[in-house]
């Protein structure tokens, strides 16, 4: 298994900076180290080129999508790099940044895989907001939407035109924070969820079963896992922009990503929201070095 480690420092899609410190951070605190104990071959491509602007490029491209030009610029070159890694048969392992990556990501994925393709999101929030849904303007609430095909075509057109995922193919885990347009969208396009109150009655080792038998049904040969780490508990990381109470432990965020992990068909994956500004007493810091030990081991078992 060969990693190519992506950096996408970016902060537009949430409209709070520090998050674009992510990548930096956990690489000075021993990011490739990481992977690079467990895999035999690590290439870290660096940072994603973002361009740098003042707030008073908040609304310069769209009256509600904030910073909607930087957002696509950046997401394109992702998509290429993500591209690009896919087609050298590596796998790529995108950091954030805030979770509008998933657009560039996704593209990426889209641009290099023949056939259908699911993408497993593991996040307090469902990001299926489009313009006329969402309650920010942030972007980062709406990759998976675009993604889908759903909402502007500023968005669903990137990198390419069209769908990249279908609605039928996305599953998400750990969600306690859904909009009413979101609540919706969910029940009109079928897709498949798991709140954190399905996790708490069902228990995680039920949710991984009901998980993993309906990919299997689904044949599909290529997952996409994004892994948003406000799907945490809020108390676990306090350094992420929306930090949502009632999420996953540790252990249970192990315990899922193991299990996905383990079906061997994850060839690309994001990891996002981290903001070492807003830490406290590097407990975000922490809480994503365990995670991303968990990803490192189990990826290393594949070789
Ligand atoms: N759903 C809300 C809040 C939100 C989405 N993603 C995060 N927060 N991290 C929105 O603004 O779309
Ligand atoms: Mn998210
Ligand atoms: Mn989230």
């Amino acid at each position: 298994m060969k990693i190519e480690l992506i950096g996408f420092p970016m902060f537009y899609g949430c409209d709070r900076p520090g998050v674009e410190q992510g990548p930096d951070k956990l690489r000075a605190h021993g990011l490739v180290e990481i992977f690079e104990k467990n895999l035999n071959h690590v290439n870290d491509r660096g940072n994603i080129e973002v361009e740098q602007v003042g707030t008073e490029m908040k609304y310069a491209t769209h009256p509600s999508m904030k910073y909607l030009k930087q957002v696509v610029a950046g997401n394109e070159h992702l998509a290429k790099a993500v591209e690009n890694a896919l087609r050298n048969g590596r796998l790529p392992f995108t950091v954030g940044g805030d979770h509008s990556l998933g657009l560039g990501s996704l593209a990426g994925v889209h641009g290099a895989t023949e056939e259908d393709f699911a993408v497993i999101w593991i996040d307090a929030h469902a990001d299926l907001n489009v313009t006329e849904t969402s309650p920010s303007g942030n972007i980062h609430g709406m990759p998976l939407g675009a993604s889908a095909g759903l909402g502007d075509e500023i968005l669903t057109a990137l990198y390419e035109k069209g769908q990249k995922v279908k609605p039928e193919n996305i599953y998400i885990l750990g969600l306690r924070s859904v909009d009413e347009g979101e609540e919706v969208i969910i029940r009109e396009q079928g897709i498949k969820i798991w709140r954190m109150t399905d996790i708490k009655e069902k228990g995680m080792a039920a949710v991984i079963q009901e998980l993993l038998s309906a990919l299997k049904e689904s044949q599909v040969q290529h997952v996409h896992l994004s892994y948003d780490i406000d799907s945490l508990d809020k108390t676990l990381v306090p350094g992420t922009g929306t930090p949502v109470e009632d999420g996953l432990g540790i252990e249970e965020s192990q315990d899922l990503i193991r299990a996905i992990l383990g079906t061997k068909l994850v060839g690309s994956i994001d990891f996002v929201e981290f903001n070492p500004v807003i830490d406290r007493e590097n407990r975000t810091l922490n809480s994503c070095l365990t995670m991303l030990e968990t990803f490192a081991q189990e990826l290393g078992k594949q070789n």
